[in-house]
């Protein structure tokens, strides 16, 4: 636990202390070794042929309630950035690992004849393209997947990229979309088992008797149903410890030469920019991207990504970026540079501009 640092340490050794403690405590996803082998021949291949490599991260990051993982938080992402982002980057001939959370296809899919599944007709030829493209790049050995569920994976994963790619120096970007959560349980706090939503378990326990206590217990009763027949209801109250953040480690430690983008998600236009150049003058990287959940949801509608680019030395630039219909026809990404936020409400309905 963080609390475990001894309140002397010196500011300079915090970061490197929180990294042993947080990777001590928290045990690697079970493909780890066989995700690095990958990795390593992967990015030995590509820097013997002196191309440019990126890492990107893609998807949300899980925090699981229980060892035995029934329950967990989620945050925010369909991945669809990592995704897109990936395409650019193959077609501008970049080498991509990327570093995506498990999807779920079952949206996409239906029941075909004699108990077969399929894609859905209205996502089969989205599908399709992708595919195609999957494969000629993984077929080009240009794209090597690397999926991760939840945030101890995701960090075990990236720290073990970033760091095999150190001998590339800026040839190596990193390009950090995931949506990762500042909130998890440590170990120690998590329960091994499912947690129980009732007192039923409780009593079974104690006498190993499952019937249930007398009816003059009130409150062990479930509040809506008087029949003793049915436990009481438990509610649930969870204590989350800050996840370190690991960006600084990355850039001093893992990946000092490597190019870094970040992003940052902001609910909250106020505090978007603020947020994004505080994050770039702490951890002193190439570029902070920030982006606004509402603008993120009116994508579809309006075919445009407004944000916000934020990086050393230069001023604040909004950009538009057009959505990209994965049907197959993709136009570049515009780059309508403002100085100033760009009110999605003032977008125009048609294609964006260019
Ligand atoms: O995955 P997606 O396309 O639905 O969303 C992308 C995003 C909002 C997760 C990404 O652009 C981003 O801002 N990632 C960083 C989030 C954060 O931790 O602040």
């Amino acid at each position: 636990m963080l609390s475990d640092i001894p309140s002397e340490t010196p500011p300079e050794n915090l970061a490197a202390l929180a990294e042993d403690h947080y990777f001590a405590a928290n045990p690697p996803p079970k493909d780890l070794a066989k995700h690095v082998a990958l990795a390593r021949e992967f990015i030995n291949h590509h820097s013997a042929a002196g191309r440019r490599l990126v890492l990107v991260t893609s998807g949300g990051t899980t925090v699981p309630l229980e060892k035995q993982t029934v329950r967990f938080i989620d945050n925010f992402s369909a991945g669809t950035r990592g995704a897109t982002s990936a395409e650019y980057f193959l077609e501008a001939g970049y080498a991509v690992l990327f570093l995506h959370a498990t999807d779920c296809f079952l949206d996409f899919l239906r029941e075909g004849p004699n108990g077969s599944v399929v894609a859905r007709d209205e996502d089969a030829a989205k599908m399709l393209h992708v595919l195609r493209k999957y494969r000629d790049a993984r077929d080009r050995n240009m794209l090597l997947l690397l999926p991760f569920v939840s945030i101890s994976d995701y960090l075990h994963e990236l720290r073990s990229v970033a760091q095999l790619m150190r001998p590339l120096g800026p040839r190596g970007l990193l390009y950090l979309a995931a949506a990762v959560s500042d909130f998890f349980v440590p170990p120690d706090r998590m329960s091994e088992h499912k947690i129980q939503s009732t007192n039923a378990v409780e009593a079974f326990k104690k006498g190993g008797n499952t019937a249930p206590p007398p009816a003059n217990e009130e409150e062990t009763f479930d509040n809506f149903d008087s029949s003793p027949a049915v436990p009481r209801s438990k509610s649930l109250v969870i204590d989350l410890d800050p996840v370190p953040k690991f960006l600084k480690n990355l850039v001093e430690g893992w990946s000092p030469q490597g190019m870094i983008v970040s992003f940052k998600l902001e609910t909250d236009p106020a505090i978007l920019v603020h947020k994004a150049r505080y994050s770039l003058d702490r951890y002193q990287h190439h570029l902070v991207i920030g982006n606004l959940f509402a603008e993120l949801q009116l994508t579809v509608a309006l075919k445009i990504h407004p944000e916000v680019f934020v990086s050393p030395g230069s001023p604040d630039r909004w950009i538009r970026v057009p959505f990209r219909n994965s049907g197959g026809e993709s136009s570049a990404p515009a780059d309508t540079e403002k100085d100033e936020p760009v009110d999605p409400k003032s977008l125009p309905d048609g294609e964006p501009e260019v």
